[in-house]
C-alpha cells in the first residue's frame, strides 16, 4: 500500500520485502567492506546512530562539521560501490512515489541498537533538494517522526517495519524529521538491531 505521510512524502509499505534475498546478501558484503562506525559530532561526542556509507559520496561527521566526502575516513579508501540491487530499489520506490529518473550518488546506511534515536533535523548537506530521499526500514520496528518546517512543529509519528520504504521529496524535503528510541527486541532476519537505508542524491 502506498500511503501519503504529506503532499509529496509516502510511505510504500513492504515495498523492500519481494527484494530481500538480493538485498541483504549486498548488504552484508558492504558491511564487511566498510564496517559500520560511531562518527564523532561536530561538539566531540560519539554519535549513537552507527554510520556507514556506499556510493560515489559518503556522508561523514568529524569536529570539522558534517559533509559528503568521496573517501572512507576509517580506511582511506573510496566507499564501496552502490550495489544494483541498492539502486534499483531506490529508483523504483522513487518513481512509485512519483519521481522519475531518481539516481542516487550516495547510500547512508545507518544502525540503531535498543534504545538508539535520532532527534529532529533537517537534511540540509545535499547540493541539490530537487532530488528526493529515499529510506530502507530493515530489521527492529521504529517510530518515524516526521515534522515541519520549523523544530518546533507537531511531529508526525509513522510507523515503519522492516521492509518498508519511505520516499521524500518536492515540498516535503526540508521537514524536520527524527526516529523516536528504538525498543528492546530481536528480529527474526536482522537480530536486535534496526539498519535503515537512506538514499540520496548528494553532489
Ligand atoms: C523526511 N535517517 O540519516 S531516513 C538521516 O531512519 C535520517 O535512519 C532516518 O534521518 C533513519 O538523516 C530517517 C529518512 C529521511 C531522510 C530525509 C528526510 C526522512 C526525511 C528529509 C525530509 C523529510
Ligand atoms: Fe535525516
Amino acid at each position: 500500500t502506498r500511503l501519503p505521510m504529506g503532499e509529496q512524502a509516502w510511505l510504500l509499505h513492504g515495498f523492500a520485502l519481494p527484494r530481500m534475498g538480493d538485498l541483504l546478501p549486498a548488504l552484508d558484503a558492504l558491511l564487511r567492506a566498510a564496517p559500520l562506525r560511531h562518527m564523532t559530532t561536530p561538539g566531540g561526542l560519539a554519535m549513537s546512530v552507527a554510520t556507514t556509507s556506499c556510493g560515489v559520496l559518503g556522508w561523514v561527521s568529524d569536529r570539522r562539521g558534517y559533509r559528503y566526502a568521496a573517501r572512507d575516513p576509517v580506511s582511506g579508501n573510496d566507499w564501496p560501490a552502490m550495489p544494483p540491487v541498492f539502486a534499483g530499489l531506490a529508483r523504483d520506490a522513487a518513481a512509485a512515489a512519483g519521481f522519475d529518473a531518481f539516481a542516487p550518488d550516495s547510500c547512508l546506511i545507518n544502525r540503531y541498537v535498543p534504545g538508539t534515536r535520532l532527534t529532529l533535523h533537517q537534511d540540509r548537506d545535499e547540493r541539490d533538494f530537487a532530488a528526493p530521499i529515499v529510506s530502507v526500514s530493515l530489521g527492529l520496528p521504529a517510530v518515524f517522526l516526521f515534522g515541519g518546517h520549523a523544530r518546533s512543529d507537531k511531529a508526525v509519528h509513522v510507523p515503519l517495519a522492516h521492509g518498508d520504504v519511505a520516499v521524500w521529496g518536492g515540498v516535503d524535503r526540508l521537514r524536520f524529521h527524527g526516529v523516536l528510541p528504538v525498543k528492546p527486541g530481536c528480529h527474526p532476519v536482522m537480530g536486535a538491531q534496526r539498519i535503515n537505508l537512506t538514499f540520496r542524491r548528494a553532489g
